[in-house]
């Protein structure tokens, strides 16, 4: 074609923020390709990410704002949506109280430069406390460690994969996932180069994942017993006498005499049974690690997510310390992005407030999201009675999403900022549809700080938004506009500057205060592909947060869940099946499945069994299957595979577009069934709030209809 043309762009899907090369005409997309000369990615995609076109070009996404009325949803303009939200909004919280409006913040709030940088002007115009966040079905394990260790909720270090020579992983499939607080493309070339110079890649997980079979050496290991293991692992750190107490970031900690106590009596012998992974393995595993020489250990959704996810975090950082491997070369080493977010936000706190019903904390004034729908249907005082979904599906991505859909069903004033109808929004009384991802400008806020080289790349929108529509940042800061008139004026100045000038005003001002002089809009408008701000460097002690410029290890609080360990112990009960996860590379979370060119195919979303537990159950593969648990029924074709461990079975989470009333049509025609049905609200990690999706409890039975799949 003769105007064809190239663009250079991020792809905002995932963690992995890969360059993209667009070649389009006029408004039309030719073909999306990874861009050879982003200094970051080098040219490397996943398949996800030609589907950027399918989302600009998805007949089912919104362009204009709709209500939902006895005759289904009719389309209303711009203004008159903001007066209803705005009025359906302040009438709630007048009758109410401002707590009883819930805010959720979904995940791609945080791939969503517009909206990272305007969110806080909606949430101070709500005033409410009522505010939940996939953060607490996620990350927050993380966040809870990095900020009682190092000061800061956000100063968390990452793998440096691209030099290490040991990497242990543990509950994390980057090969599907590309990686999660590791923002690091191509895992699969990072695996295979570690390999390459005489390094080893251990993987620990239920299931022999894409990752596990590249890597050196899998274990299998029992859903959520991680925290025995780690337990084993430092105690025979100690007892094999590999602590490094005289490394650099161990002399920063003074508590770090306490840690040899931590783990006594957790040996390697006394887990074996429960983990499924035996003595001999243990002490093997710990002795590599700690004889090699750079190594990391990092542990992801697998760990965190469960009922001891906050624990294991900590001593997965506990152990990178006392063998000398936090920020060290080839360590856990903290990425220094070109906006520094840790010198310009708070620090984050923990349990502050707890939830109304069921007394969970809240973490930087988010509650858990297993609290949300309690806190919508428990009556009394405080209940949330209306409620603003951002970007996020909670039905399909919480646990107990059923009671969730009948919570969000009864609700008296619902808006989503959503660009599609789908299981949560369709409870709303107005949906706000932003942009897709081509039509907005982009700088990544959120995962260059967890990125494991550092760059910094600006990417304006590839295309102009029609006039009839609106970005993220455009319906977040009309609706703080109406909703909080008696902002102060530094406030109405910033709004209105960032509309006037758009978010990368603010962009702009972010890097100005960042680390690296050389690195402003201009310079980033000059190299479209990306400028390389060098490898991982050493940070401590002055990336501490902590007045002392000291690591806190906070050990108190972290042992006293040891008596909740040895119970759990102590009731093990390993006849139990247990449900996990799991991740497809052609799957997003719940809101890729519209996408014709990423469901084709055989479906995946099945109940992967191994053939020992599908034979004591009497189940043959394709087979439809009951699957049952404490909350909740879904009927599933299983997929017998030795990929399993034995008395493991695993269903990935996003699907469920049977439900009535979504208009996604190629989701709805690859439906599939939602594992949140099965997920419980009432498995959790205690001490931090987080959900538990991974170990839950579950029972099989041969269904008597055959499902369609
Ligand atoms: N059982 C189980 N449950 C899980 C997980 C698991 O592993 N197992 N994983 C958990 C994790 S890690 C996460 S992060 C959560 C994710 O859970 P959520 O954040 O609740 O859900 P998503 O599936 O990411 O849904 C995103 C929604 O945002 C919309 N959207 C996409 N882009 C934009 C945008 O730019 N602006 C706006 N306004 N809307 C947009 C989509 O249409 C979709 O409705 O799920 C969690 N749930
Ligand atoms: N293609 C694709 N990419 C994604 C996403 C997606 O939905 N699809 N989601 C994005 C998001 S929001 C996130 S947070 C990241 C997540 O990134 P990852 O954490 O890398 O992704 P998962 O595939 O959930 O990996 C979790 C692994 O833990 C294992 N596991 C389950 N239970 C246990 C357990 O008890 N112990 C141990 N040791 N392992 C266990 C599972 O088998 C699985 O292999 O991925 C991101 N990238
Ligand atoms: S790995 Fe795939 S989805 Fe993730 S940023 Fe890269 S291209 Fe996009
Ligand atoms: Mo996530």
């Amino acid at each position: 074609m003769a105007d064809e043309k190239l663009h250079f762009g991020t792809c905002t899907l995932c963690e992995a923020m890969c360059g993209i090369e667009v070649k389009y005409s006029g408004e039309k997309v030719l073909s999306i390709k990874g861009d050879k000369n982003d200094p970051f990615s080098k040219g490397y995609i996943c398949p996800k990410a030609t589907a950027l076109q399918d989302l600009y070009e998805d007949p089912d996404r919104l362009r204009q704002p709709v209500e939902r009325t006895a005759n289904g949803w009719q389309e209303i303009s711009w203004p008159e949506a903001f007066d209803k939200v705005a009025e359906g909004i302040q009438k709630l919280q007048k009758k109410y109280g401002a707590n009883a409006l819930g805010i959720y913040l979904g995940n791609p709030n945080v791939h969503n430069m517009g909206s990272m940088l305007t969110t806080k002007h909606l949430l101070t115009s709500l005033k409410s406390r009522s505010r939940f966040s996939a953060t607490s079905i996620d990350q927050l394990p993380h966040h809870i460690v990095c900020m009682h260790l190092f000061g800061h909720m956000l100063r968390i270090p990452v793998p440096d994969v691209n030099r290490t020579q040991h990497m242990l992983i543990i509950g994390g499939n980057p090969l599907a996932s590309n990686g999660s607080i590791m923002t690091a493309p191509n895992m699969r070339q990072k695996i295979k180069d570690i390999k390459a110079r005489n390094g080893k890649v251990v993987v620990i997980d239920p299931r022999r994942t894409e990752t596990a079979e590249l890597s050196s050496e899998h274990h299998f290991i029992r859903p959520a017993t991680d925290v025995l293991l780690l337990l084993a692992m430092l105690n025979e750190i100690y007892a094999q006498g590999f602590d490094k107490l005289n490394n650099r970031a161990a002399t920063l900690a003074p508590e770090i005499a306490q840690i040899e106590r931590f783990a006594k009596g957790f040996t390697a012998e006394s887990v074996a049974g429960i983990t499924g992974i035996s003595a001999t393995e243990i002490k093997r595993l710990v002795k590599e690690y700690c004889e090699a020489d750079s190594a990391v250990m990092y542990g992801r959704m697998g760990v965190s997510v469960q009922e001891f996810g906050l624990l294991c975090q900590y001593l997965i950082m506990v152990m990178n310390i006392v063998t000398g491997r936090l920020d060290e070369v080839g360590g856990l080493m903290f990425p220094n992005p070109a906006v520094d977010l840790v010198n310009n936000t708070g620090p984050g706190y923990l349990a502050k407030r707890f939830t109304r019903v069921k007394k969970l904390p809240d973490f930087n004034g988010d509650y858990p999201v297993v609290a949300m729908a309690d806190e919508m249907l428990v009556e009394g005082e405080g209940q949330v009675k209306g409620f603003i979904n951002v970007a996020g599906n909670p039905v399909l991505s919480t646990p107990n999403g059923d009671k969730l859909d009948k919570a969000l069903a009864q609700l008296e004033f619902m808006v989503s900022v959503d660009p599609m109808i789908n299981e949560t929004s369709r409870h709303a009384h107005i949906i706000l549809p932003p942009v897709s991802p081509l039509e907005r400008d982009h700088y990544d806020l959120t995962f260059n700080g967890f990125a494991v080289h550092n760059t910094a790349k600006y990417a304006p929108a590839l295309f102009a938004k029609k006039a009839n529509e609106k970005h993220d940042w455009e319906i977040t800061l009309e609706l703080a506009k109406r909703l909080n008139k008696n902002a102060p004026m530094a406030t109405k100045i910033e709004r209105w500057l960032t509309k006037v000038l758009g978010p990368k005003f603010l962009l702009g001002q972010g890097l100005k205060r960042g680390p690296y002089p050389q690195v402003n809009l201009k310079t980033l408008k000059k190299n479209p592909h990306g400028i390389d701000l060098g490898p991982l460097q050493s940070m401590l002690p002055q990336g501490l947060k902590h007045k002392d410029n000291k690591i806190h290890l906070n050990v108190d609080f972290y042992q006293a869940d040891l008596e909740r360990v040895k119970e759990m112990m102590k009731q093990y009960n390993d006849s139990q099946i247990l449900l996990i996860g799991r991740r497809h590379v052609r799957s997003n979370n719940s809101w890729m499945h519209n996408s014709q060119r990423l469901v084709k195919g055989k479906s995946r979303c099945t109940l992967m069994l191994h053939p020992e537990t599908a034979k004591q159950q009497g189940i043959e593969n394709g087979q439809s299957v009951n699957v049952t648990s404490k909350v909740g029924s879904v009927t599933i074709e299983a997929e017998i595979t030795d990929e399993l461990m034995p008395g493991v079975v695993s269903i990935p989470h996003g699907f469920g577009h049977g439900r009535k009333g979504i208009k996604q049509k190629v989701a709805q025609a690859n439906a599939g069934v939602s594992v949140n049905d099965l997920t419980d609200d009432s498995l959790i990690d205690s001490l931090s709030g987080n959900a538990a999706v991974n170990g839950v409890p579950v029972r099989l039975a041969i269904a008597s209809v055959q499902a369609a799949s």
